[in-house]
């Protein structure tokens, strides 16, 4: 058997709009009231999940989920027509759409009974993600049914809010070797939720059967949350033995990197001091909320050092600080060789880059459910159901438009039926 990563991206829904709903999330709250673009949102994902398959890369993807959520309204005695703005608003994002925050993964050579353990985040500090594990939890049960390679746990129980592998990173020295799994959580966030409680993360390690030895619990800095970094994968990304991150990433930055040195003596540490790259900064170009990948033109598993490349949204591109100190790291002797700017600007203006759209599995793509696995042929089946279906724009403040409604349901209907996944409709 061989594993691959395998990126599996959220498609952005047809409800996907501007509400302003997450408190710490600064893309979120500056961009609430804004007119939203569904179908641009959607084509800007699907050309990075085509991007990404021509890079040679494996890609999967999960479908959006019902909106308004109707269950969830009844759930709380009440339904689209009576639910009221902010309820209503709760009800109808399209947040599924970031996939990092889906599940927490830990794959096949890290646990205890040799199967890739996943296990949906309860996602309980956000209202309007609150609702979304029920559906990810069909997904994650559908596409990965093979009993014999995948274990899919319920979420973690309240009132221990967990996002999944937002705050979640692994580093290895090759695929198919234990990995050291490292669980990011928050204490205080200043002003802002810090999300992820640390119970959250414990209890995913001790469901996936990790060993103790090899995992690292580490705290996310308040000073982080605080400046608008509400996961750690807005601060930091990993990716087989490199750690990409701000200096001001971690509560203990000198403790965390010692442990971590001692756990994986051959880790990189590519770290961009504040000096040159502040937080605000770091936070506003998303430069860390990138795919950081190892290409397989350049990578036999001898070379893999030398040939990473950071798949990284065009607003970092356009940051007079932010470029060049990347240009200069590509062109020095680190192992980020590449730089791929992509458009998914309309999910930034939610606070969603490259990185938070999409969940890494490593697993050997065999044994995964194939309508959950892409091609080229299937993202243009995607594009011509979104191209037709989507709704151009929503604004914000006229979500409880009853022809809205159906027409989302409507579009995502359509594509559940193109992609032969009726059973979840
Ligand atoms: O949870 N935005 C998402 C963005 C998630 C990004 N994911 C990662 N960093 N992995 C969030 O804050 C905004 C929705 C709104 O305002 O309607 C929102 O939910």
């Amino acid at each position: 058997m061989s594993l691959v990563e395998i990126n599996f991206d959220g498609i952005v829904g047809p409800s996907h709009n501007y509400t302003g709903l997450s408190l710490g999330n600064l893309a979120s709250a500056k961009n609430a009231g804004k007119i939203s673009q569904p179908r641009a949102a959607a084509l800007q994902g699907i050309e990075k999940m085509r991007a990404n398959i021509r890079l040679g890369l494996v890609q999967g993807a999960f479908l959006p989920q019902r909106r308004p959520d109707e269950a969830w309204l009844k759930s709380l005695g009440t339904d689209t027509a009576h639910a009221g703005p902010a309820l209503l608003a709760n009800a109808m994002s399209a947040s599924s759409m970031w996939t990092a925050n889906a599940a927490t993964v830990s794959p096949a050579p890290d646990t205890a009974d040799g199967r890739c353990h996943l296990t949906p985040a309860n996602l309980v500090t956000m209202p309007h993600r609150s609702h979304e594990w029920p559906e990810t939890l069909a997904q994650l049960r559908l596409a990965f049914a093979d009993a014999a390679h995948f274990a899919v746990h319920d979420p973690v129980p309240p009132p221990f809010g967990d996002e999944g592998a937002a705050n979640f990173m692994r580093l290895t020295a090759a695929h198919g070797e234990p990995g050291i799994e490292i669980f990011v959580y928050g204490e205080s966030g200043g002003p802002f939720p810090a999300r992820q409680h640390v119970e959250a993360s414990k209890a995913v390690a001790r469901k996936h059967g990790l060993d103790p030895e090899r995992t690292i619990f580490v705290e996310q800095s308040t000073r982080a949350i605080a400046a608008g970094a509400f996961h750690n994968d807005v601060v930091a990304v990993a990716n087989e033995n490199v750690l990409f991150c701000h200096e001001q990433a971690f509560a203990d930055r000198d403790g965390f990197f010692a442990e971590l040195q001692a756990k994986m003596p051959d880790v990189v540490i590519v770290e961009v001091p504040a000096s040159k790259v502040s937080l605000d900064e770091a936070i506003k170009t998303y430069l860390f909320n990138a795919q950081l990948v190892t290409l397989p033109e350049d990578g036999s598993s001898a070379e893999f050092r030398t040939g990473m490349a950071l798949i990284l949204p065009t607003e970092s591109r356009d940051s007079e600080t932010v470029w060049p100190w990347l240009e200069k790291m590509v062109a020095g002797n680190g192992p980020i060789r590449k730089l791929i700017p992509v458009d998914v600007r309309q999910s930034m203006a939610n606070g969603g880059g490259p990185a938070c759209l999409r969940l890494r599995v490593l697993a050997d793509p065999a044994t995964i459910d194939t309508r959950f696995l892409m091609d080229e042929a299937k993202l243009d089946t995607i594009r011509d159901v979104v191209a037709t279906g989507w709704p151009e724009s929503i604004d914000a403040d006229h979500l409880d438009d009853a022809d809205l409604h159906l027409r989302i349901a409507a579009a995502r209907s359509a594509l559940y039926e193109a992609l032969d996944l009726t059973e979840l409709i």
